[in-house]
């Protein structure tokens, strides 16, 4: 240890993003971040994790959560991130993010962590009865993020609130402690026309693994009789396709199906209403059923197949490990130094 002054993160670009092990993974997901991480591995350094302690702050069964890590990695090698480009790894294989989380549990303060919609959303009106851990998730994000000086965050709209709190903690930090620039702030890449897709079954509310209607989202696992079902029946209204993206305010179920053949198809929504204005949803279900089945089906058979060799994908997260702790670890002792730990 010495007692030189922190150096400013001036590495390059660094992406990092995770997906909770807590049930199946959905439409929302895929193109809100898994399309994404594919992407960005060829462009930068990207770290992406599966993050089984942020599970743990609602109940999980235990024999379950191991299972749910793998299937969650298969679904990441299933739509594209190669272990060879993208360092894949276990949150709770890197006790790193854990040490970190607990120096940002005293910058962060609580009126920040009051004011988080996703606690008061997901907490409902037991608040009380809910973890310390749900209540102090986006801390823990925070560190998973910054113990690699990530600089970029691909995730969907409703992840934005957390990330300007880890951009207020990484602030907070250098600040207080005279570092700085040792974190760097953290950008959201939320663009794209993934970012929300909203329930099948409620176009106000965002597609989600824990809606318990399971009809409200497509799971990456489901077949394509599946798939063509839920779309069939998906909520909609009576009106015809309008010609302007504008004319569909105020038609929320209408304007997520369209949102949803958009990014499916690669298109913009207004692609999308060139070809179906005029038509009802009658004619443009079974086209976005097609699509829907030509993306996906071949995703849920991919995790199939990766999932029947469940000692591959463990070496994979092993190796993705020891890659992720070879960059955290160093920033940890850094941060150690920097707060005057005791123990280095
Ligand atoms: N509906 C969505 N549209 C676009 N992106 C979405 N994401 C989630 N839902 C949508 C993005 O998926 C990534 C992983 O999310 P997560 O599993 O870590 O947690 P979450 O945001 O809480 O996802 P869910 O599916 O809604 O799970 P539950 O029901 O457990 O809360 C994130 O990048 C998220 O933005």
């Amino acid at each position: 240890m010495t007692d030189q002054a922190p150096a400013p993160y001036a590495g390059p670009k660094r992406v990092l993003s995770g997906v909770q092990p807590t049930g199946d993974l959905h439409l929302g997901n895929y193109l809100g971040a898994l399309v994404k991480f594919a992407r960005l591995q060829h462009e930068t350094q990207t770290f992406i994790f599966v993050a089984d302690l942020h599970a743990l702050t609602e109940w999980v069964d235990p024999k379950k959560l191991k299972s749910n890590v793998r299937e969650i990695t298969a679904a990441y090698l299933a739509t594209g991130l190669d272990p060879k480009v993208a360092t894949i790894f276990a949150q709770s294989a890197v006790p790193e993010h854990a040490e970190l989380a607990w120096v940002f549990n005293c910058v962060a303060r609580l009126g920040w962590l009051d004011r988080m919609t996703q606690f008061k959303d997901k907490a409902g009106k037991h608040k009380e009865r809910s973890s310390v851990g749900l209540y102090t998730y986006p801390v823990l994000q925070a560190a998973d993020i910054l113990v690699y000086r990530a600089t970029h965050v691909p995730v969907g709209e409703d992840q934005r609130q957390h990330l300007e709190l880890t951009r207020d903690i990484a602030q907070k930090f250098n600040h207080d402690f005279e570092a700085p620039g040792f974190f760097p702030l953290p950008e959201a890449l939320t663009q794209g026309p993934g970012a929300r897709i909203m329930s099948l079954r409620d176009g106000s509310v965002k597609m989600s693994k824990s809606d318990p209607s399971d009809a409200s989202r497509i799971n990456l696992t489901d077949d394509a009789d599946a798939i063509a079902q839920k779309v069939r029946k998906a909520r909609t209204d009576a009106d015809v396709l309008p010609e302007k993206v504008d004319d569909l305010a105020g038609r929320p179920e209408a304007q997520n199906l369209v949102g949803v053949y958009a990014a499916l198809a690669g298109k913009t929504s207004q692609e999308v209403l060139d070809e179906y204005a005029g038509q009802g949803f009658g004619a443009f279900k079974p086209k976005l059923a097609d699509l829907a089945v030509s993306v996906m089906g071949p995703i849920g058979g991919e995790m199939r197949r990766l999932l029947a060799d469940p000692a591959e994908i463990d070496r994979i997260l092993g190796a993705g490990a020891e890659r992720a702790r070879a960059v955290a670890a160093p920033v940890l002792a850094d941060v150690k130094r920097i707060v005057g730990y005791w123990a280095g």
